[in-house]
This record gives C-alpha cells, sequence and structure tokens, in this order.
C-alpha cells in the first residue's frame, strides 16, 4: 500500500542530500557540560546563564523539518527537539530597542538573524535530532533551528544569544552571506538571490 505522505516541498535552487556534511570553520571545540552556559544578555532586562540542565527543564517544542545549507544540499525531513527561542526571550525580556539577535558559539563562530526569525514560533535552541542529544560534532550540547533560515544560521555549540539594536556581520556574513538567510526568497548573498551572485562563496 502507498502511504499518503505529502511530498515536501524543495527550497529553490536546492537538493535533496542523502546525508549530513559536516561543517566547522573554525574546528570541533571541546566541550566540558559541568562548564557549559547558554548566556542570553545584551539588550534584556533580565540577563540569564542557564545550565543544560536548567535549559533541558523547559518546555520542549518537537517537530519535523528539513534543513537547507546554502551550498545548496537539504536534508529531509530531521525530527528536532529543543526549547523555543520566543520562550527564552520571554525569561530575558528584550528591551524595545532590541531589533537583531546574534548567535555566539564555543569555537568563536558567530552568526546574526533578525529578531522577528528568532521570536519565530519555531525557531528553537535544539537539543536533540532525530530522538538523541545531538552529536558532539553536529553541535552538543545545543544548536539554534530556524527551519525557515539556511543552516550557517544554526550555529553548532551555541553558548550566547545576544539582543542587539542593530545589525553586525557573524563569521560567514564578512564573507557576503547574506544578512537574513531566508530560504523561501533565497537569500543567500547580500544585496541579491541566489541567481545574482557577483562574489564567489568560500564556504564548505
Ligand atoms: N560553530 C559552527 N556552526 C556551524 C558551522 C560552523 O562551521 N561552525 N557551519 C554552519 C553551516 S554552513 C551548516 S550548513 C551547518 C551544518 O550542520 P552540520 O555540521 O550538523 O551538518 O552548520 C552550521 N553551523
Ligand atoms: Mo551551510
Amino acid at each position: 500500500m502507498v502511504q499518503a505522505t505529502s511530498e515536501e516541498q524543495l527550497p529553490p535552487g536546492q537538493v535533496w542530500g542523502r546525508s549530513w556534511i559536516i561543517y566547522a570553520a573554525l574546528g570541533i571545540p571541546k566541550i566540558d557540560l559541568n562548564e557549559w552556559r547558554l548566556k542570553i544578555n545584551g539588550l534584556v532586562k533580565n540577563e540569564l546563564e542557564l545550565t543544560y540542565e536548567e535549559l533541558d527543564k523547559l518546555p520542549k517544542i518537537r517537530y519535523v523539518r528539513s534543513f537547507h545549507c546554502v551550498t545548496k544540499w537539504s536534508i529531509k525531513q530531521v525530527s528536532w527537539e529543543g526549547v523555543g527561542i520566543r520562550l527564552l526571550a520571554e525569561m530575558a525580556q528584550p528591551l524595545p530597542e532590541a531589533r537583531w539577535v546574534m548567535f555566539h558559539c564555543a569555537d568563536g563562530y558567530t552568526t546574526p538573524i533578525p529578531l522577528e526569525d528568532a521570536l519565530h514560533e519555531d525557531a528553537i535552541v535544539a537539543l536533540r535530532m532525530d530522538g538523541k542529544p545531538l552529536r558532539h560534532e553536529q553541535g552538543f550540547p545545543a544548536r539554534p533551528f530556524i527551519p525557515h533560515l539556511y543552516g550557517w544560521k544554526s550555529a553548532k555549540w551555541l553558548t550566547g544569544i545576544e539582543f542587539m539594536n542593530e545589525y553586525r556581520d557573524g563569521y560567514w556574513e564578512i564573507f557576503g552571506y547574506a544578512e537574513r538567510g531566508n530560504v523561501w526568497l533565497e537569500e543567500r548573498f547580500k544585496g541579491g538571490s541566489g541567481k545574482h551572485v557577483r562574489r564567489s562563496p568560500v564556504m564548505r
């Protein structure tokens, strides 16, 4: 019998890949879970510093969503579990002037997203993938995941969420990758869609 599964749509310019390609532009950092903290700071009323245990005690969001790397591979229907960034924001209380969020990582990697995307109901700090804690090379203990943004915004080995009043470049944005990176609008590079690449991308 043919199962009635809905064929998921592939964003423009993407192809389905079979398996993850592990990226670690700055190397895979060592993580000591006892020392690890998720800091939520910048333009907030209540700075937070959560241990893994504290983060894992918060209510979780679970869903199945695909992952899209800007270098054009996508992974179909990954199951994700994590804490809503919106919930973390409710706890930290961003100030009215907050407009952007910067993700900071243990390896020094950074990437910004607009506050609006961070507060999307599907935006999470993922702790589990396919029912298991994130694998070390895939960002254990935590990485943000925003299904409608390209994979480079899913910063592995997350240690900080900083609320900011204006845009700042992160690691890849310096090289011309887009400020927001919406996969459905094909926001791959600054100042244009994927079809109008003027710079040669260097991501690998
Ligand atoms: N800290 C860190 N996070 C990162 C990266 C990186 O190099 N370092 N690469 C990004 C990119 S471009 C992608 S596509 C995904 C890849 O996730 P994976 O390594 O779990 O396949 O991680 C993102 N997060
Ligand atoms: Mo990527």
